[in-house]
């Protein structure tokens, strides 16, 4: 990190309402969590993605970069991957300190991994990083994408879009940018990162040869893969399934090919009429991957970019090469996981994680939105969220984030808050339905607060307490309105909690269940109806007095 000019200023402190804790484990492993205080005096902890930057006295210099956590245990033991240890039936400090974030026994974690259908991220050069697990048998994931392009962004923007992704839920944080300063904004990047780091080598690699496809050669990839590994990018978009006789299944599509790794890889095979090196070359790829412990997300270059071209022969015939090349990656202890469309109707999108559970052996599945609809640009981190939840449901294990910006610009730092918190909506949409044992105890908490009106905690639950308070204190900004009994939705008389509570209450005075209450509450009312007559209208001067 030797740019001067990148200044030290990233969001620190805590979340509103919550305080940064760490529960300690063997080994000397401290994993961080997030502490939420309750009015009551409970306390409710949530998994916690955000790093030191949510310390309370957090003074990050961002020249020094993050502790290197993993570093006394990635130098203690011999070279391997989480996979071949797994395999070997050997428990890593990094699976402990998973078990002890997703609160499961480690044993599930290990067998998961051995069984390739959860991988761990973890490249021995990223030190700094939190181990974290992607599998459909743990929590849902989100990935956030950042990174430059050649019009926009400064790497002190794209540092400071990584701090706030992870400090609103990113699990990983994918760099994929493609302007100037790719090298270092990726250093910046890494030694600042709490989370997995992601990219798209075959960005680089094209901007290596002036941006002409048909430029790019196996050996420029494979040097800028091994410069991306000595980094530490922990996981790596391998765009390998887009064979040469798949490209023309696409000439028909609406979109086309809307990848952009995907798109470089056609051009490259129809202009050299040869198969791709990615596909050729992907044992020797397998082999530099490993002695980092770098995972494969194994791209989808074909996916399709609209409603019309959903699960279409292209999608699927590159689906089952993705099968293939994950077959060929555990054979050399590389951890792998599978990318995913796109767009695609609600109807079509189990079928997606149905093949890809019977062609690709369960790895885990992580999938971009996917879109439900085409017709609401400026909306789509909604149209993707609605698409993505029903997909996590079905078994994704990694959702990648949309922006309100998709198809129309780069997401700036508000845009990355608005898309992380819409897909964390979407991921715990899809834990509760899948039955995660710890996912529903925090709604639990949250409606606690809300029906008995502790409207600090209520925010302080929720996934942006700055945006719940600020929404609330529009309207009824006082101080004693946080502990008033109605909002100004519906103003003091008709709050339907207000009057839930009133019928406990009454029926607690006069020793009865809450049935009763209604029932005894409906018998006075209908005979103050019968005592005026029985009439559904009355005269003015008695209604109105
Ligand atoms: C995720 C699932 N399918 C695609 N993605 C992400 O899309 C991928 O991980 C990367 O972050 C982004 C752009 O990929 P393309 O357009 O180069 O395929
Ligand atoms: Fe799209």
């Amino acid at each position: 990190m030797t740019t001067a000019h990148v200044r030290p200023q990233v969001t620190t402190g805590p979340i509103a309402g919550s305080t940064k804790s760490y529960v300690d484990g063997p080994d000397g492993i401290s994993v961080p969590v997030r502490r939420i205080g309750l009015s009551n005096g409970e306390h409710h902890d949530v998994y916690d993605t955000s790093g030191p930057y949510t310390d309370a006295d957090a003074e990050i210099d961002v020249r020094a970069g993050l502790p290197a956590l993993r570093a006394p245990w990635v130098a203690s033991r011999e070279p391997g991957t989480q996979l071949s240890y797994a395999r070997a039936g050997v428990i890593t400090p990094e699976m402990r300190f998973i078990a002890i974030r997703e609160q499961c026994d480690v044993e599930l974690v290990r067998s998961e991994v051995a069984r390739g259908r959860a991988v761990i991220p973890v490249n021995v050069n990223h030190p700094e990083s939190e181990p974290m697990i992607i599998g459909k048998r743990f929590l849902t994931k989100i990935n956030a994408n950042i990174g430059n392009s050649a019009v926009s962004s400064s790497i002190e923007e794209e540092v400071e879009k990584l701090v706030w992704a992870t400090r609103w839920g990113a699990d990983t944080v994918m760099d994929l940018s493609t302007g100037r300063d790719i090298h270092e904004t990726r250093e910046w990047l890494l030694r600042n990162s709490p989370v997995p780091i992601g990219t798209v080598p075959i960005y680089q690699a094209l901007e290596k040869v002036d941006g002409d496809p048909t430029k790019l050669s196996w050996e420029v990839y494979r040097d800028t893969v091994i410069e991306q590994c000595e980094q530490g990018v922990d996981y790596m978009t391998v765009h390998a399934g887009v064979l040469l006789r798949f490209v023309p299944l696409t000439a028909k599509r609406v979109t086309g090919i809307v990848s952009r790794g995907g798109s470089i890889m056609a051009a490259w095979c129809l202009a050299h009429h040869r198969e791709s090196f990615l596909y050729t070359r992907f044992a020797e790829l397998c082999e530099i991957l490993r002695r980092y412990d770098v995972t494969f997300s194994l791209g989808d270059g074909l996916r399709p970019g609209s409603i019309a071209d959903a699960n279409d022969e292209a999608q699927l015939a590159e689906l089952k090469t993705l099968g293939e090349l994950t077959r060929i990656a555990r054979e050399h202890d590389v951890q792998v996981m599978i990318e995913g469309p796109g767009h695609v109707p609600m109807d079509k999108i189990v079928e997606n994680v149905r093949l890809e559970e019977q062609w690709c052996d369960e790895a885990p599945f992580y999938t971009l939105g996917p879109l439900a609809t085409d017709i609401a640009p400026g909306y789509d981190h909604i149209t993707s969220a609605i698409g993505a939840a029903r997909i996590a449901e079905a078994g994704t294990a990694m959702l990648c984030y949309v922006t309100p910006k998709e198809h129309l610009g780069l997401p700036n730092r508000d845009d990355v808050k608005v898309g992380v918190i819409t897909y964390k909506i979407a991921a715990h949409a899809a834990d509760l339905a899948k039955g995660h044992p710890h996912a529903q105890s925090r709604d639990d908490a949250l409606s606690q607060a809300r029906f008995e009106f502790r409207w600090r905690d209520q925010f302080a639950l929720s996934l942006d307490p700055d945006t719940a308070q600020s929404y609330h204190d529009e309207t009824l900004p006082a101080g004693p309105a946080k502990s008033a009994h109605f909002c100004s939705m519906c103003g003091p008389k008709f709050c339907s909690m207000k009057i839930t509570q009133d019928v406990r209450d009454y029926a607690e005075a006069h020793g009865l269940t809450s049935v009763e209450a209604i029932e005894a509450g409906m018998d006075e009312k209908s005979d103050e109806f019968r005592d005026e007559g029985g009439r559904v209208y009355l005269p003015i001067a008695s209604a109105g007095d």
